[in-house]
């Protein structure tokens, strides 16, 4: 199955991958530039040889298809990918008085006391997230984030640009354009953003009745990171395609530094030694239109049958 794809990335990293510092200071095997290619026909891109959360690439999707940008939404839907960088924030404002939780990332890794106080931070701030709606706001911001780029990107005449709603009604009056791009990567905003676009820029392609996508990806975990990516492109090629009254063609997945952490080599080991299943079917429901409307209970992955989660420390 396409999955092969991953796992001969994983493969060749480990092979061929050189060592390289990073910003984390965890330390990576590394390559720059490498390309994947998942058709969507065969199945729906969702790793089998370890179990990946189908719930949080789809809430994590919707929050950036909605142009929200506020970790609010994430956490009323469970969703706790983007809390770190949030927290960030909030423990280095000068409204925090809690214990120093400078490098919490890494410290949490090492320092089982740090771990405790910083599990008992966390959940104080999502919390006070939920309950809170002025703090939410406050703290609960990421800013300029692929919400932003996506939906409401800023001109300097101070109007806003509705990439992916163009590109969108472009696909329908003239599918064979060569400029159906959405570009998340804003270099006037990099400076401030929490965390500068993984996924910088994204192109669909209609031809023979299908809708591709390839998405340029400067920097991939390959191991925490790449596997939800490869499934958040794979589904928004999806919901763009029903939208347009369109099949599915291919994902196209182009790495810049796509890096292995040097403390994830265990757990690729482990996933590596396992056999892929058969790959799961996406179904979306057909009274559904617009990919702005989707929500979770549009959505039925069926034959989901993957080994079970591996579980890695992110970097931060
Ligand atoms: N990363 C991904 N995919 C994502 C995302 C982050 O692989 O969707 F948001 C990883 C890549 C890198 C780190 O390991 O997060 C970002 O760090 P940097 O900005 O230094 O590349």
């Amino acid at each position: 199955s396409s999955e092969n794809q991953y796992l001969q990335l994983l493969r060749d990293v480990l092979k061929n991958g050189v060592r390289k510092e990073d910003r984390t200071g965890t330390g990576t095997i590394s390559t720059f530039g490498y390309q994947m290619r998942f058709p969507l026909s065969e199945g729906f891109p969702l790793l089998t040889t370890k179990r990946v959360s189908f719930k949080m690439i789809a809430s994590e999707l919707f929050w950036f298809m909605r142009g929200d940008t506020n970790i609010r939404y994430l956490l009323q839907n469970n969703n706790n990918i983007w809390n770190e960088w949030a927290f960030k924030r909030w423990v280095e404002s000068s409204e925090y008085s809690g214990p120093d939780m400078t490098d919490f990332g890494l410290r949490s890794q090492r320092d089982e006391t740090f771990a405790e106080a910083y599990k008992l931070e966390m959940a104080a701030f999502k919390s006070k997230i939920l309950e809170d709606e002025s703090f939410a706001e406050r703290y609960g911001e990421l800013g300029d984030v692929y919400g932003k780029q996506w939906r409401a990107w800023k001109t300097a005449r101070g109007e806003t640009i509705d990439q992916l709603g163009d590109v969108i009604r472009t696909i329908k009056s003239n599918p064979d354009s060569r400029r159906l791009i959405v570009s998340a990567w804003n270099p006037e905003d990099v400076p401030t953003m929490a965390l500068p676009p993984c996924h910088t820029m994204f192109q669909f392609y209609v031809a023979e009745g299908k809708l591709s996508c390839q998405l340029y990806q400067r920097s991939g975990d390959i191991f925490l990171g790449i596997p939800f990516n490869i499934a958040s492109y794979a589904l928004l090629t999806h919901l763009v395609a029903h939208e347009c009254g369109l099949e599915v063609g291919d994902f196209v997945h182009t790495l810049g530094d796509a890096h292995i952490y040097s403390n994830h080599l265990e757990q690729i080991e482990a996933q590596l030694s396992r056999e892929p299943k058969a790959l799961p079917i996406l179904r979306i429901n057909p009274d559904k239109c617009s990919v702005f409307q989707f929500e979770l209970s549009d959505l039925l992955l069926e034959g989901y049958d993957p080994h079970p989660a591996i579980k890695a420390p992110v970097a931060v």
